[in-house]
């Protein structure tokens, strides 16, 4: 906008929101649900506005874009997010003063839209951020889940699932583009008709057509001038429902018969870090990717009239294995479409598509069964065996009768298609998430394509949306970085090294020290008020938050809180540092294990309320339902940071990012990122612990002999001793033998293995704690070199090397 907003013409326009949808004249009238939509209303005209601006730009420049496609968006909420970006909080805060309400009560109210698992889910959103911020000219693509990930509740330490209805609060956000519905072509029969000319023409018959139409979302960014968009597609049904079952008064079997289409945008599957194949899951992967590549090309040819220079004006990123179908469907349309022979085809497909890997678990590598493929995606599964074939035509003449390598390679083996092979091959360029992570893509999982084309593999650390994570939930934090500092480190994040500084300056770490026991009281405080219970904001917060996975070793950390817990049984009068364990984590609804897990925190958290006594030294809670809200509120009361995946597991984790620029310490296997962020304070500042990935795999080749750690270690042998007896009256005794019985009978982690590191790293942590100067300059230093992990670091990368886009002003 040309004209500067004022705080007049702001309330003006909340006021005239709020008589023209609710008849309400004054702000001071307004009940909270009136309140937020008025505000939001007003935001999102702001943003239409802006973004018009930019689009002209975009447009006017002709600028290569940027297309994010992923299955995951988690955005959690938008209105502070906006509110900040824009820079409009404070104008917000005053303008409705004169109502009951404070901004808080409207953030509050506003729903997380959960419409992703974690952390890949989160990237994606945070890349959305950084994109824009950076005036990058970008899209995200993805589903509008009706419901998002379910809400979490415990019984009796049972996790429950609940729907998310996300829809009637945060759903305002959206704008609907009912103009840009297109259609998405499932199952059915395909015919080759050969013309005269050696043209082959193909009809699809008898398919299901289901209508996609797009939701809109304005993404804003920090102190920029892009608004970009996140278009989330729902799926509807094209025949609205059987007229003649309704009239005769069979309304049921009629909606039944309708609603079929409508369910591939019902729900989002809740399991990360694992795959399900089934039919709905592959219907909305082949939704996503057919419906966003409709728009990317309409949007094409609307400015440039021809797809000739479409690999120089579009990148499209695929993230993870879930939208590789893009590269079967967008040689599809070249092909069938706009008449490009198979070479041309390919040539673009694989100009414009690049790939990012997020998991070397192999349960985590999608395959699709050949038989359900092809009778879902009968033209698709054409065009995944030619290329195919042509691949394996290529590997044939580079590695003659290497039939075990050119298998492996293969994207169909076994009657399975290989999706992450499909990504590799049709990928120019192809991404791990962290240095650790993209060195163990190219040993492992994609040696045999490293071999053949190794300049396609590169790596591009993740990042955090820095500023929703550390400016807007720890204000108090940055207004002390603002006062030593100065602001620039707000818009470039690798000025945060210049706190560095003040590592040694004794005023600023007190500071530090009483920001982390305010963030402490408020989250007490914030827990109280959701019905949880009493946490002491002067014992220890030692903080797990992540999705509940046998690899990410909650367990382990559980076993020391045993041990610890034992110690207390036997000397109650023990003099240690109070401590309260924070965990939250939701586990994939069918994920048994996972599931007894939060069971036993839960147990354990019960037992302790018990003891009263025992409690003062030792808490544990969980926190139920974990989001990226929660998260907002727990990470900047952080003390401890535990990142303890067994190494080589944890592709990279964001978490860890979180916690460490909010002046968190870590307690780190050398896994994922914990790499990099070990390198980036140094040794005395990050306390790592555990076998590196070699020793696990030399462990492994040897065998993990998980009773020799049993008998050989004290604290470990009381706390697995203790399972059986158990917590709250129930013993945990399954447990022990899970634990005891070996990597390949049971525990594949080898919690263990690295019991007895972790424990006395432990010791030296809660050791330097005690130093309060020492600890805080820990935490000045963890603060400082953090800006490495900004999205924004990333997404230049990505813009560099991958993509060749450059920012549009
Ligand atoms: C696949 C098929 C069917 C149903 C579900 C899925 C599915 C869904 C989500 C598979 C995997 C996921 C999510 C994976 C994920 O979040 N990975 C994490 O990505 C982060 C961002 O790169 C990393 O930091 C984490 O290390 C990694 O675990």
């Amino acid at each position: 906008m040309n004209t500067p907003l004022t705080t007049e013409k702001l309330q003006k326009d909340i006021e005239e929101k709020l008589i023209r949808y609710f008849g309400v004249p004054e702000i001071g009238e307004a009940n909270r649900e009136q309140l937020y939509s008025a505000v939001l209303l007003s935001v999102k005209d702001i943003l239409t506005h802006k973004r018009g601006d930019y689009k002209k730009k975009v447009k006017a420049q002709k600028a290569k874009k940027v297309y994010y496609l992923c299955m995951e968006f988690l955005i959690g909420r938008s209105l502070k997010n906006n509110l900040c970006n824009l820079g409009i909080a404070d104008k917000v805060a005053r303008i409705i003063e004169e109502s009951d309400y404070t901004l808080d009560d409207l953030y509050s109210y506003e729903p997380d839209a959960a419409l992703g698992n974690g952390g890949l889910g989160r990237l994606a959103s945070c890349y959305m951020d950084a994109l824009t911020s950076l005036d990058y000219p970008a899209t995200g693509f993805s589903i509008l889940y009706e419901y998002g990930l379910f809400k979490q509740k415990l019984i009796d330490g049972d996790q429950v699932e609940l729907p998310d209805e996300w829809m009637p609060k945060a759903g305002q956000w959206l704008v609907p583009r009912t103009d840009k519905t297109c259609i998405v072509r499932l199952g059915g029969h395909i015919t080759e008709n050969w013309h005269e000319d050696g043209r082959c023409e193909i009809i699809h018959t008898d398919c299901e057509e289901v209508q996609a139409i797009p939701y809109d979302m304005m993404i804003s960014g920090s102190d920029c001038e892009a608004v970009n968009n996140l278009r989330l597609w729902k799926a509807r049904s094209t025949t609205d429902f059987n007229m003649n079952l309704f009239s005769q008064g069979q309304y049921v079997k009629a909606m039944e018969e309708s609603s079929n289409a409508d369910i591939i945008s019902k729900v989002l599957y809740p399991s990360d870090n694992h795959t399900e194949g089934k039919l709905l899951r592959l219907s909305q992967q082949y939704f996503l990717v057919s419906a966003s590549l409709q728009s990317i090309i309409t949007d094409h040819l609307t400015t440039y009239g021809t797809l000739e220079n479409f690999r120089d004006k579009v990148a499209i990123h695929v993230n993870d294995t879930h939208p590789a179908l893009v590269i079967p469907e967008l040689m599809r349309v070249l092909i069938d479409t706009y008449s490009y022979s198979w070479e041309d085809a390919w040539s673009v497909v694989t100009s414009v598509v690049s790939y990012t890997n997020h998991t070397v678990m192999p349960e985590a590598l999608e395959t699709w069964k050949e038989d359900l493929f092809s009778l879902r995606l009968p033209r698709i599964y054409m065009i995944v065996k030619e290329i195919n074939r042509r691949l394996c035509e290529d590997l044939w003449n580079c590695y003659p009768g290497d039939w075990d390598r050119i298998s492996r390679m293969s994207l169909i083996e076994n009657k399975q298609i290989k999706m992450a092979n499909l990504c590799v091959y049709g990928s120019h360029t192809v991404n791990g998430v962290s240095a650790l992570h993209s060195e163990i893509l190219k040993d492992t999982v994609f040696h045999d394509y490293y071999k053949y084309t190794p300049d396609k593999f590169t790596n591009v650390t993740n990042g955090i949306a820095y500023r929703r994570w550390l400016c807007y939930s720890n204000p108090a934090l940055a207004s002390l970085l603002d006062e030593t500092i100065g602001t620039a480190y707000r818009k470039d994040a690798s000025k945060l090294a210049d706190f560095a500084a003040f590592a040694d300056d004794s005023t600023i770490c007190e500071s530090l020290d009483r920001i982390k026991r305010e963030n402490k009281i408020r989250f007490a405080k914030w827990l109280k008020n959701r019905g949880g219970q009493t946490v002491d904001p002067d014992s220890i917060f030692d903080v797990q938050i992540k999705r509940m996975h046998e690899y990410k070793r909650q367990l382990l950390n559980v076993l020391r809180i045993v041990s610890i817990y034992v110690d207390l049984l036997n000397d109650p009068n023990l003099d240690i540092t109070p401590q309260t364990f924070i965990f939250s984590a939701k586990a994939a609804q069918s994920y048994y294990m996972a599931k007894q897990i939060i069971k036993l925190i839960a147990y354990i958290e019960a037992d302790l309320n018990k003891h009263p006594e025992m409690k003062k030294k030792l808490n544990v809670v969980f926190v139920e339902d974990y989001n990226v809200n929660v998260a907002e509120v727990l990470i900047p009361a952080a003390d401890i940071s535990e990142q303890i995946s067994l190494a080589g597991k944890e592709a990279s984790g964001t978490g860890n990012m979180k916690l460490m620029i909010n002046g968190a310490l870590t307690i780190g296997t050398l896994d994922g990122a914990n790499v990099e962020i070990c390198q980036a304070v140094g040794r005395d500042n990050i306390y790592i612990f555990g076998h590196t990935t070699e020793e696990v795999e030399e462990l492994w080749r040897q065998g993990y002999n998980a009773t020799q750690y049993y008998n050989g270690c004290a604290k470990l042998k009381q706390a697995i001793d203790h399972l059986h007896i158990g917590f709250n009256d129930t013993s945990f005794v399954r447990f022990t033998d899970y634990l005891l019985t070996g990597a390949h009978i049971s525990d594949p982690y080898m919690c263990l293995a690295d019991f007895e590191s972790y424990y006395s790293a432990h010791e030296k942590m809660n050791s330097d704690y005690l130093d309060r100067a020492l600890w805080n300059r820990k935490s000045a230093i963890n603060i400082a070199k953090a800006g490495i992990f900004a999205a924004d670091r990333s997404i230049r990368e990505y813009a560099d090397n991958i993509w060749h886009t450059t920012p549009v002003k």
